[in-house]
């Protein structure tokens, strides 16, 4: 019996350079940030306040700066793609082999889906809810932790790919029959399915987390329409999140019993159906998309709020709009593949439930357009990038309403109109959201303001990046080219892709200026400086300090209508000044940090690494280890820590001596 499985000297492809290069980048830099960090003496600090961390605002954080790192290695796959197909014109075969072009797209698709948006979402979702809800954490602080590292293991996996073995070729989509083992023999979409399955049970425990969270860990008043609007997107994102997720479990758990021990669910032979894999991928695909989306539609509407100075327009219809799109996400998914030859009145039904979708998603954009109607805005980072937003997710949505009509779609399907549209949706929606958040909430999670003239910048770079890049593919579509092409014979095509690539370099400008924005802020971070409130804000996240304590709130906030802590500084505005009222303070109980995410992740790694590889033994061990971390943890005596009312007190009387200054 091999001990090692599958693996050997032949899985690390030696003779390509570019994969040896960027798997010898990654290590070093790997190995220079754990050496930098044992020198300097960080690790016992990085253990103790954020690796064993169960504080949803640091476990937000590290959520989003994994989404970060794992942006530069999915726009670096799209760099690849762009290059190649630059110069892979009239027959000639570019630098990218076809096996290894076919990992690059797979890989990016992968990658920016499950590694980037998610993470950067619900890194958002964690550091926002909490604190907008006037709460002290999320209902499950430590499980919170366990999904964090669950999807860093994932992460882990994918890029170990990179190096050891090789990455599916299937696309991101993985359809059998190519992904079965007849016509993917290797280890590239076990990889794929090991990874997101791990990370998909991260991303469903923090969907269960979220759900209760908002369901019933309220501040004292909040009642479900007195919440902000992101609470409202983001607990329609977490229950798609709730009923979608163990879908795609159950599929990708389906795809491993064919490939693993010889079942037929999608294979021809043994009557399965290649099909059912397609639909039960969309049942989940399709919601994720407004997984994706919902959670930014609420950073528009907090920004759009915020900085036009009024109450957002229409709360009530942007609640109802939001749920309307939470139900109809799940009865539009066969508009994936109009051409599977399912019967016209199929086709026709799925089309006409995709264009109703646009019906809320309108009543919102002009929710938002009436919100800035009349309103003192104030032209803000988070306002550009939400301005870019409403102007190229129009345009976005209404391609996508274009290919919502089956016979168009005959045409478009899987062409390079369909890669534009998408691209037009999730860059200029989810990023940009996230974008928009991330300007926004930056000052709250670390107190000093990022830097806004390179923030400027980095906007403008990406909205005119993206026009560059992805209004081509349109024509390019158009033109009859289908995606994911190593090369191609029409010269004719060839000076639309060379515009796009240079797009792509114009968003690289983007991200450059973005990271220069970060390293400038933090290096000018004493001029940066702000208190608790620096936007003017409407939300009870802005009543605390910047950054907050552990704890949130020295007091739960009392809330009493919408918009509770706007209308309240107005009303103290224009009244004059009142004693302010002794605060009780009490003790705080707070969740005792825990490795137990960490340690479950690190055997999760290690067992989805040896089934990637067939090594038995070692499965074993990590499914054991997973389990053990569990187990130990559950019969821990202790789990919480108690904050002495002194120190509470302390510290809210320092932040509010500032605050009134
Ligand atoms: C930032 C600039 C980006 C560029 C320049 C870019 C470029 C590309 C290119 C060239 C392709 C292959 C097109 C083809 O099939 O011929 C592609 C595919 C894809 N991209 Fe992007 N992309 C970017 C960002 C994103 C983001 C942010 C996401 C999602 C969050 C994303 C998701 C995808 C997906 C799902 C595919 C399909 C992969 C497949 O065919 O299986 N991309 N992209
Ligand atoms: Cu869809």
């Amino acid at each position: 019996m091999n001990l090692l499985g599958k693996l050997g000297w032949s899985a690390i492809p030696f003779d390509q350079p570019i994969i040896m290069g960027a798997g010898a980048f990654m290590v070093l830099a790997i190995v220079a940030i754990l050496s930098w960090v044992t020198l300097k003496g960080y690790v016992p600090y990085l253990w103790r306040e954020w690796i064993t961390s169960v504080d949803h605002k640091r476990v937000g954080v590290m959520y989003f700066l994994l989404a970060l790192v794992m942006l530069l290695r999915g726009f670096a796959d799209a760099m690849m793609m762009r290059a190649q197909q630059a110069v892979a014109a009239g027959g000639a075969q570019g630098y990218l082999p076809p096996e290894h072009f076919d990992q690059v797209f797979s890989a990016h698709g992968t990658i920016m889906i499950f590694f980037v948006a998610m993470p950067f979402v619900i890194g958002l979702m964690n550091f926002v809810l909490p604190l907008q809800l006037g709460v002290r954490d999320v209902a499950f602080p430590t499980l919170n932790s366990v999904s964090f590292w669950l999807t860093a293991s994932g992460v882990l996996l994918i890029n170990v790919s990179l190096v050891v073995g090789e990455f599916a070729k299937t696309g991101w989509i993985a359809y059998p029959p190519l992904s079965e083992l007849q016509f993917s023999p290797g280890v590239g979409v076990d990889y794929y399915l090991w990874s997101l399955q791990i990370s998909g049970v991260g991303t469903l425990l923090t969907g269960i987390n979220f759900v209760t969270t908002i369901l019933k860990l309220r501040a004292p008043g909040m009642g479900y329409m007195r919440m902000p609007v992101f609470c409202w997107t983001s607990l329609a994102a977490n229950l798609l999140i709730v009923a979608a997720f163990p879908v795609l479990t159950a599929t990708l758990g389906m795809l491993l019993l064919d490939r693993y021990l010889g079942f037929h669910f999608f294979t021809v032979d043994g009557q399965g159906n290649a099909m059912m894999y397609v639909n039960l991928f969309w049942v989940w695909g399709h919601p994720e998309v407004y997984i994706l989306i919902l959670p930014a539609f609420g950073v528009f509407s907090e920004v759009v709020a915020t900085f036009s100075g009024k109450p957002l327009f229409g709360y009530r219809s942007m609640v109802a709009a939001t749920m309307a799109i939470c139900v109809l996400s799940f009865l539009v998914w066969l508009h994936h593949f109009f051409t599977m030859g399912a019967s016209a009145d199929v086709n026709g039904f799925f089309g006409v439930m995709t264009m109703i979708i646009a019906v809320p998603t309108g009543v919102k954009v002009f929710n938002w357009l009436f919100t800035m109607y009349g309103g003192r805005v104030r032209f803000t980072v988070p306002v550009l990038w939400s301005l870019g937003f409403m102007v190229t997710f129009v345009i976005g949505g209404m391609t996508g309403v274009l290919m919502a009509v089956p016979p168009a779609d005959f045409q478009l399907h899987n062409s390079l109109f369909l890669v534009a549209h998408f691209h037009n949706v999730i860059i200029g929606g989810v990023v940009f959201g996230v974008m928009a958040g991330y300007n926004y909430w930056f000052p709250k999670a670390f107190g000093f303001m990022l830097d806004e003239r390179w923030g400027r910048w980095s906007f403008w770079c990406w909205l005119i990046g993206f026009y560059v890049a992805f209004m081509p593919l349109y024509l390019l579509g158009l033109m009859g080219m289908t995606r994911r092409m190593q090369h191609y014979d029409n010269p004719a095509w060839q000076p639309w892709l060379i515009v796009a690539a240079i797009g792509a370099v114009i968003i690289l400008a983007g991200i450059v200026c973005q990271i220069v924005q970060l390293v400038v802020s933090i290096r000018d971070r004493d001029l940066l400086r702000v208190t608790g409130d620096p936007w003017n804000g409407r939300t009870l996240e802005w009543s605390t300090a910047s950054p907050p304590p552990a704890w949130n709130f020295a007091v739960l906030p009392h809330v009493a209508e919408r918009d509770t802590y706007w209308v309240g500084k107005q009303r103290a505005s224009a009244q004059p000044a009142q004693p302010v009222p002794q605060q009780q303070y009490e003790p705080i109980e707070m969740p005792r940090n825990s490795p137990v995410g960490f340690v479950n992740a690190f055997f999760a790694v290690v067992a989805g690494f040896a089934l990637v590889w067939h090594i038995w033994w070692m499965a074993g061990l990590g499914l054991l280890g997973t389990f053990l971390a569990i187990l130990i943890f559950a019969f821990r005596d202790e789990d919480e820590i108690e904050v002495p009312a002194a120190q509470v007190a302390q510290f809210d009387l320092v932040h509010k001596a500032e605050v009134a200054i």
